[in-house]
């Protein structure tokens, strides 16, 4: 059968895409794990953000696809149902299959959508049985994970159970079924790798849990190693590890360094998330041979600098210090020092915004980012389908937006007991961008070309909404924060 899968081409605020468009990772890991009689095409959509129609268009007429899948986080949900329509016009006997975080955790909201079939959770095996099923007419009501459409009414199929990954059944990802091209981190062509799947933490905001429960499975380190060579051979410098969290087992990912180092693999960049405490406790030994391998940012999930907010937010525990096993605080400063010493750039994940917030706390936050991290990615909390802290927000009657095409974490959806949401995120927003041009110096000095050639468009990109008369001071900043969303507002129509 022909298969042609797709990722959905909205982006957020800390993605802009003409320096930042990575691959998908979940189209190739289910097209290495089909069965080899299929064809199986790979669109990344965030690659033609800006000619979505015409491409899905060329597809679908060059490729002849049975079966279209589509890979959903909630803030595209629109622009899937978009997509959906465009293709059941284009092709109308053809069968739409949705999966990725926003289907498993919302079935419901496909119902009405046009698709055929849905997978829930992890979907290697399940994708790969439902082909089977539906070349051979042989049913599906076997098949874990699937929600299926039957007749007028869906069909929920029991839960399939987290992969454990430590046999061959998931084989590796097929990166030459990608058919379109441009994956960039800044001018380094980028691609992701998975060495790891799921957490055993359970931060409120987070979706990792109500997808596959609280556990941790691990590859083996010579399948991530050839991984890695094959993206290295397709043309990558730059590798982002997507563990959900790979700073579990320390001592797994400080003999995963090791091996990086040892396989020649360490001339590659790398780009990994982390916990605070992970990186806090075990920095001596853990951040020198990270520096070793190629790590050169790290994604801090240090979520905010405030014990209520941490508690609101359950994420105190993994931004604990430790030292002779008692608790010593938090972690954050030095983790962050461990791994500037070891010369790695901190990307700081933090959130501003939860419902006891005031504007002194969120300012305390901004500060904060300002001083220590070299990169911010501040977001506010959104209320993504089933996680604990949806619950919270609507229970307080705090959720202020249910237009899901704005969940994308930077557009503030939920107000504050204390401050309207809008202008949390003015806070934000207007502290961000100055953060953003601090960094431009080491841009400069590990990638100038790009810089010369495209650096400009970061600037105009972090810049948006403003004008010479808004540069002069003559201009008030709210006023273009508003234009800023006006134009936030436009580049959400990728249809
Ligand atoms: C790595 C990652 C990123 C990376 C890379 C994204 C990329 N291009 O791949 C970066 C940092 C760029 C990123 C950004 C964002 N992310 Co992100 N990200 C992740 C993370 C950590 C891992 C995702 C991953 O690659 N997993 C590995 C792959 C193999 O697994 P998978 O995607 O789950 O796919 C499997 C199944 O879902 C299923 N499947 C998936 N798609 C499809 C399609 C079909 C047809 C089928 C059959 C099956 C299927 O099969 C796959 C294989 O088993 C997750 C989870 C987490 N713990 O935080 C969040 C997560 C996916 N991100 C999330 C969000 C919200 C975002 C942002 C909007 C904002 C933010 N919070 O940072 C931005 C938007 C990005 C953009 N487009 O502009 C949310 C999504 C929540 C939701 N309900 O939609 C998550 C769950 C985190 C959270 N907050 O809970 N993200
Ligand atoms: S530690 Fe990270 S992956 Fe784990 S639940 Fe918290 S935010 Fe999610």
């Amino acid at each position: 059968m022909n298969v042609l899968l797709l990722s959905m081409p909205d982006s957020f605020e800390h993605m802009p895409p003409h320096a930042i468009r990575m691959p998908n990772g979940a189209l190739t890991s289910l097209a290495g794990n089909v069965d080899p009689q299929h064809r199986v095409a790979v669109a990344d959509l965030i690659l033609v953000q800006r000619q979505v129609r015409e491409t899905v268009t060329g597809l679908v007429r060059e490729l002849d696809p049975e079966i279209v899948g589509l890979s959903i986080m909630t803030f595209q949900r629109r622009t899937a149902g978009r997509i959906i329509e465009l293709v059941h016009a284009l092709r109308p006997g053809v069968k739409i299959v949705v999966g990725g975080y926003d289907p498993s955790l919302a079935p419901e909201a496909y119902e009405e959508m046009g698709v055929d079939y849905l997978v829930r959770s992890e979907g290697e095996v399940t994708f790969r049985e439902l082909l089977r099923a539906v070349e051979q007419g042989s049913g599906f009501d076997r098949i874990c994970g699937l929600s299926y459409r039957n007749g007028e009414s869906w069909v929920h199929n029991p839960d399939r159970p987290p992969h454990r990954l430590e046999d061959s059944e998931i084989r590796p990802p097929n990166r030459d079924a990608r058919v379109l091209n441009g994956y960039t981190l800044m001018g380094r062509q980028v691609d992701v790798i998975e060495t790891s799947r799921g957490c055993t933490y359970d931060c409120s905001f987070c979706s990792i849990i109500e997808m596959r429960g609280r556990n941790f499975h691990t590859y083996s380190f010579d399948r991530v190693l050839d991984d890695i060579r094959d993206a290295r051979d397709h043309g990558t410098r730059t590798i982002f590890l997507v563990d959900d969290n790979i700073t579990l087992n320390v001592r797994r990912f400080e003999a995963l360094c090791e091996a990086i180092i040892a396989a020649g693999l360490h001339k590659l960049d790398y780009f990994v998330q982390a916990m605070t405490s992970a990186i806090a406790n075990h920095g001596e030994t853990l951040a020198p041979l990270m520096r070793r391998a190629g790590f050169r940012y790290v994604f801090l999930g240090i979520e905010n600098i405030l014990e209520g907010d941490l508690e609101f937010l359950r994420a105190s525990a993994k931004n604990t210090e430790r030292t002779n096993g008692q608790n010593t605080g938090n972690a954050t400063l030095k983790a962050i020092d461990y791994l500037h010493r070891n010369q790695m750039y901190v990307v700081g994940g933090l959130i501003v915004g939860s419902p006891d917030d005031t504007r002194e706390s969120i300012e305390a936050n901004l500060e904060f980012a300002r001083r220590y991290v070299d990169w911010p990615y501040i977001q506010h909390p959104t209320p993504y389908p089933r996680t604990p802290m949806t619950k919270d927000f609507r229970d307080q009657g705090l959720i202020m937006s249910e237009r899901l095409e704005e969940y994308d974490g930077t557009t503030a959806v939920v107000r504050t007991q204390h401050l309207p949401a809008e202008e949390v995120e003015f806070m934000r927003w207007k502290a961000e961008r100055w953060m953003k041009i601090h960094h431009i110096p080491v841009v400069i000095r590990h990638d100038p070309r790009w810089v010369l050639f495209e650096g400009w468009k970061m600037f105009a990109h972090t810049f948006r909404g403003s004008s010479i008369r808004s540069a002069l001071g003559l201009e008030s900043e709210k006023k273009v924060f508003e234009r800023y969303r006006a134009i936030r507002r436009g580049e959400r129509e990728y249809t």
